[in-house]
């Protein structure tokens, strides 16, 4: 039997375990990456593990996200990551330079190589045909301290694309198409490999936005073979002796495959407040439009902007419309510069932003109350946009350039106008002064500056022998990182964990903090109740550390997302899950449940017996944890059983 692409590379870097679907297995690291929202406490965690350097092939710090600097904070994070880099010969890329993602692709994604980020959208350097997977801070540490990285073995998905891409379709309908057939939820533990004769009419920034997205499905991560294609991208970078031809066999087998024709498909939406929630361009007829931000690390490649710049060329954005670009990284700004572009992009009205995270984080460019904007990142969330009753719809550049020349939701083949079919370059302008290289091994005279915001850690108690428990807070499904720990304005405090911590559940139930603080207080352990996916979105661990800090020790949920549960384990908080769905309907706030002897029951048969003290009932959870993620949980945490 063949093997799949996700099969060879995982099986060459094995540390432990063999390639069985379901099983846990431990690889090898090559690279890692980090960006600043997550990177502080991740750099923390490492320098507590005490290792002299990084152990990695290659590590690279990015700012790119808190990049909007109102007060001290983010600057003084800047300023650590920059010393940590140099004192332990971690890459620095600087703020100015553009986002992890999209830089990473440019720079240093490598065909064949694992790549761990402490941000869900890693997956994008799947589109040089690595294995690239978003994890929490802690994970990466781990990776940089030389440890594997655990994951279970992963089922492979094909995704069998066919044909071409008509005129003013693109990546982004590809991505919005697969997320129509697969969801937001019922995917962990799946790779999503493409294959098929429409790959090789697919260019890699153009994968790269099918790879990035795929991590909205809750997939480990997406990969695609790496062909002439990739060659192209990577000596249009003068790196094309990272090159090499990577492919499934041809009788590779597959869980699964789903076949998608590009010629069939048409301008996609996904309409408020789901990356799921799929309706066509024209279904939704000419709704007015407030704003239109173009960018992210999904859709803000050279090809990308260009074919904007030509649709919006000699036009002025309509008078309705706040006009917002904010470029994937300096190269591609850089680039549109010296061709002109940028020039036609300012002509039309643009505002120009940072190459940085910027609107899609929801940190500046909030829309007006009740707004619509059309955007061409990768989430919609209710809420992240800053502005609570936002209307935010995902779109391609294509659909979002046609919204700034008429000020209303436009398929643009109703435009009128020819399709600007853009070639990627034979070659970039390259400059890579804003990234420091740091000295070979480690410089221990770095002297480390730690702002006030910066703190250790926190530390975990052991998991206690009874969870004397209280229901802090419900929720229902599809309850994402962004609920549990919002980012925008708040995440200025992601390296001071009590700060951060008081807006725990904030966009949901304001309170959650002080009940939570009461019910420690009483001497009693949180414990959330969730619904399907709990955990959803970004791989902020603080979606953990936070309800750790405030005495959170279980979530009992329908289903958890990949990257959130193992935040949760690595923070000694129980990972639950219902047996039967019904129980769900039985609990409410403010239930005082017990589960006892929880070390003896822990190592038993994978289920655990839960009594519901104030209904006088009793049911049962279950829990998947391999014998070292047991360990690490009793111990109240991975930091604590190393
Ligand atoms: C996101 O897109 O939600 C983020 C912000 O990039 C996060 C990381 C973070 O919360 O810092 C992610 O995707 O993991
Ligand atoms: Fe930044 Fe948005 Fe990409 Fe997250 S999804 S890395 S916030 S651009």
């Amino acid at each position: 039997m063949g093997k799949t692409l996700t099969e060879k590379i995982l099986e060459k870097h094995l540390v432990s375990g063999a390639f069985i679907p379901g099983e846990e297995i431990a690889i090898r690291i090559d690279q890692t990456l980090t960006q600043d929202a997550t990177g502080t406490m991740a750099y923390l965690q490492f320098e507590a593990m005490h290792v002299p350097a990084v152990q990695t092939e290659l590590s690279v710090s990015y700012i790119d996200h808190n990049t909007v600097q109102i007060g001290f904070e983010n600057a003084d994070d800047h300023r650590y990551l920059r010393d940590v880099a140099r004192r332990y010969g971690i890459y620095l890329s600087r703020a100015g330079n553009g986002i992890c993602h999209q830089v990473h692709l440019e720079r240093f994604g490598k065909p064949g190589k694992t790549l761990i980020g402490s941000d869900s959208h890693t997956p994008t350097g799947g589109a040089l045909g690595m294995i690239a997977i978003g994890a929490g801070g802690l994970d990466v540490a781990l990776a940089m301290a030389g440890r594997p990285f655990y994951l279970t073995c992963p089922q492979v998905v094909r995704v069998e694309l066919k044909g071409k891409l008509p005129d003013f379709c693109s990546a982004k309908d590809v991505i919005l198409k697969v997320l129509s057939i697969f969801t937001t939820k019922g995917n962990v533990g799946q790779v999503f490999e493409y294959g098929g004769p429409g790959v090789a009419t697919l260019t890699v920034p153009e994968r790269a936005t099918i790879t990035n997205m795929g991590a909205e499905c809750g997939v480990t991560t997406s990969i695609f073979p790496s062909d002439e294609m990739t060659r192209l991208f990577l000596a249009a970078q003068e790196r094309e002796a990272d090159w090499a031809e990577l492919k499934a066999d041809p009788n590779a087998s597959y869980a699964r495959t789903v076949a998608i024709d590009l010629s069939s498909l048409e301008p996609l939406t996904a309409k408020p407040h789901s990356p799921d929630n799929i309706a066509t361009v024209r279904e939704m007829g000419a709704i007015e439009v407030n704003q239109v931000c173009i960018g992210s690390c999904t859709n803000s490649s050279y090809k990308d902007l260009v074919t904007v710049a030509k649709l919006l060329k000699g036009k002025v954005a309509h008078p309705g419309i706040s006009f917002i670009i904010a470029t994937g990284s300096r190269q591609v700004m850089e680039n549109l510069a010296r061709d002109g572009y940028l020039a036609d992009l300012i002509a039309s009205g643009a505002r120009i932003m940072e190459n940085a995270c910027g609107f899609c984080i929801g940190n500046s460019q909030s829309p007006p109350s009740g707004g619509v904007s059309l955007r061409t990142s990768n989430r919609n969330f209710m809420g992240r946009s800053g502005t609570k009753d936002a209307q935010v719809y995902l779109v391609s550049p294509e659909t979002a350039a046609a919204a700034v020349i008429t000020g209303r939701f436009t398929d643009p083949r109703d435009l009128g106008i020819a399709y600007p079919s853009v070639a990627m370059p034979r070659s970039f302008h390259l400059d890579d002064s804003l990234i420091l290289i740091p000295p070979k091994g480690s410089d221990p005279e770095v002297v480390i500056h730690r702002g006030p915001n910066i703190g250790a850690p926190p530390h975990n108690d052991p998991l206690p022998e009874i969870l004397a428990g209280e229901v802090t807070i419900k929720v229902g499904d599809k309850i994402t990182t962004d609920h549990i720990i919002p980012a925008g304005a708040r995440m200025k405090y992601r390296s001071n964990i009590p700060k951060y911590a008081e807006f725990v559940f904030e966009p949901i139930d304001e309170k959650f903090h002080l009940r939570a603080e009461e019910i420690r207080r009483a001497g009693r352990h949180n414990v959330i109740v969730a619904g399907l996916s709990y955990g959803q979105g970004s791989s902020r661990e603080h979606a953990a550390i936070c309800p750790m800090y405030l005495g959170v020790k279980a979530v009992i949920a329908k289903s958890f997302e990949r990257i959130h549960a193992a935040n949760l384990i690595n923070f000694g908080i129980l990972p639950l899950t219902f047996v039967s769905e019904d129980d769900y309907g039985r609990l409410d706030q403010g239930d005082r449940l017990e589960i006892k002897n929880l070390p003896g029951n822990l190592s038993a048969d994978g289920s655990l017996h839960v009594e519901n003290l104030t209904k006088g009932f009793t049911f049962r959870v279950k829990y998947e944890l391999t014998a070292r993620q047991k360990k690490m949980i009793l111990a109240g945490g991975a930091i604590n059983s190393l």
